[in-house]
C-alpha cells in the first residue's frame, strides 16, 4: 500500500514538472481494496484493474519502473509510447488492460473465465469496477452472463461513492449497492474496502469458491474517493466534513495500527516507509534517463503477432469448419 502511494504522488509531482504526457488518477484511500484483493489470486489467474487499482499491479508483480515508463510515454514502456495509463496487458503476470469504454473490461475477462472453465483449469479471474460503471448496460451483460454460466470470475463493486462528479446517490435508486450487487443471484458481499485484511479475507473465500466451481462472486468495496476524478478535477464538489471522516479511515494508518497491535516496531515500520521511499526514488531516476519513443515504435506492440502488416487490406473469408459459410474478417498474409 506504501508502494502504491508513493508511486501515485511521484506521478504526481512529475505530473506538476510536466513529464507526464497524461493525467494520473490517484487510487488515494483505496489502496486497501487493489492491494488486499490480488494477493488473493495465484499463478495463472487473471486480473483486469481498473485505473484506481495500482496496488493491484504491484501485487500481481509489476515494476514499479514499467508504471514509470508508461506514464512518462518512455520508448522503453509496455506500449511503446502510445498509452500513457495502464491500457497495457501482460500476459506472463496474467494482467489484462482495462478497456476505457465502462463496464466492458468484465465482458472480455468473461471470455477469458469461459476458456478457464472449458478447459477445466482451475484458474480465477478477478477484476473491479467503479459502483458507476456498474450502471451501464454492457456491465450487467457482464454480470448475468457469468452468473448465468457460473464463471470463476470475483468481481469488485468499488464504491468509492463518486463517478466523476456524480454522488452514487444520484447513479442508482438503491441505497446500498449490495443489492445492485445481489441481484444477478450469485453470492454478493459487502466489504470494508479501506480495511486490507478484511478485504484480503473476502477475496480469498471468493477465489476459492471459483476455483472450487461454485462459480461467481460479487464483493461491494466500501470505500471512498479520496482525491478529484483525475489531477484537472479539484474535488469542489465534495463536502470536506465527508473527506474528513474518510481520511480518519484511511487505510494505510489502519493498517500501521493494527501492525503495531500485533507488536510491529516504530522502527520497524519506518524501515519499510524508507526502503519503499529509496526504491522509488532510485525508479524514477533510472526511467527519466530512458530514451522516448521512435516514429516506427507507433507500428509495434499493437497486434498480437509481430509479423501483422498494417498495409495489407483486411479481407473477408470462409471460417474453416464452417462449410465455408459464415463469414470471417481475418488479415491476409
Ligand atoms: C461508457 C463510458 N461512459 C463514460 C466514460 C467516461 N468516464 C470515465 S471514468 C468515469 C467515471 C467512472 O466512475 P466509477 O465507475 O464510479 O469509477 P471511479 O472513477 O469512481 O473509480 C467516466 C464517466 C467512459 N469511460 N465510458
Amino acid at each position: 500500500m506504501l508502494l502504491t502511494r508513493g508511486l501515485e504522488e511521484r506521478l504526481e509531482i512529475l505530473l506538476k514538472q510536466g513529464h507526464l504526457v497524461g493525467s494520473i488518477y490517484r487510487s488515494l484511500g483505496q489502496e486497501a481494496t487493489a492491494v488486499g484483493s490480488a494477493f488473493a489470486l495465484g499463478a495463472g489467474d487473471w486480473l483486469a484493474p481498473s485505473i484506481r487499482d495500482m496496488g493491484a499491479l504491484l501485487v500481481r508483480g509489476l515494476d514499479v519502473r514499467d508504471v514509470l515508463r508508461q506514464y512518462t510515454a518512455r520508448g522503453t514502456s509496455l506500449c511503446a509510447g502510445k498509452d500513457n495509463t495502464n491500457h497495457f496487458t501482460v500476459p506472463e503476470l496474467g494482467l489484462l488492460g482495462p478497456i476505457s469504454p465502462l463496464g466492458t473490461q468484465l465482458c472480455v475477462l468473461n471470455g477469458v473465465a469461459l476458456a478457464f472453465q472449458q478447459r477445466r483449469q482451475s484458474c480465477v479471474c478477478m477484476t473491479y469496477q467503479g459502483e458507476g460503471a456498474s450502471r451501464t448496460s454492457a456491465s450487467h451483460e457482464g454480470f448475468a452472463l457469468a452468473a448465468a454460466l457460473g464463471l470463476p470470475i470475483v468481481v469488485w463493486l468499488e464504491h468509492n461513492r463518486w463517478a466523476f462528479g456524480t454522488p452514487s446517490s444520484r447513479e442508482s435508486a438503491v441505497g446500498d449497492w449490495l443489492d445492485a450487487a445481489a441481484m444477478y443471484g450469485v453470492p454478493a458481499q459487502s466489504v470494508d474496502g479501506n480495511d486490507v485484511v478484511a478485504v484480503y479475507a473476502a477475496a480469498r473465500t471468493a477465489v476459492d469458491r471459483a476455483r472450487t466451481g461454485g462459480g461467481m462472486t460479487i464483493l461491494v468495496a466500501e470505500t471512498y474517493r479520496m482525491l478529484g476524478h483525475a489531477q484537472h478535477d479539484a474535488q469542489k464538489y465534495v463536502l470536506e466534513a465527508e473527506l474528513e471522516q474518510w481520511r480518519a479511515r484511511d487505510p494505510i494508518d489502519r493498517c500501521v495500527a493494527v501492525l503495531s497491535h500485533m507488536g510491529a516496531s516504530g522502527a520497524e515500520l519506518d524501515g519499510i516507509r524508507r526502503t519503499v521511499a529509496a526504491e522509488l526514488d532510485q525508479a524514477v531516476d533510472e526511467v527519466l534517463a530512458e530514451p522516448p519513443p521512435l516514429a516506427d515504435d507507433a507500428r509495434t506492440r499493437v497486434y498480437a503477432s509481430a509479423n501483422l502488416d498494417a498495409a495489407v487490406p483486411w479481407t473477408r473469408g470462409p471460417v474453416p469448419g464452417y462449410g465455408g459459410i459464415a463469414p470471417h474478417v481475418r488479415l491476409r498474409t
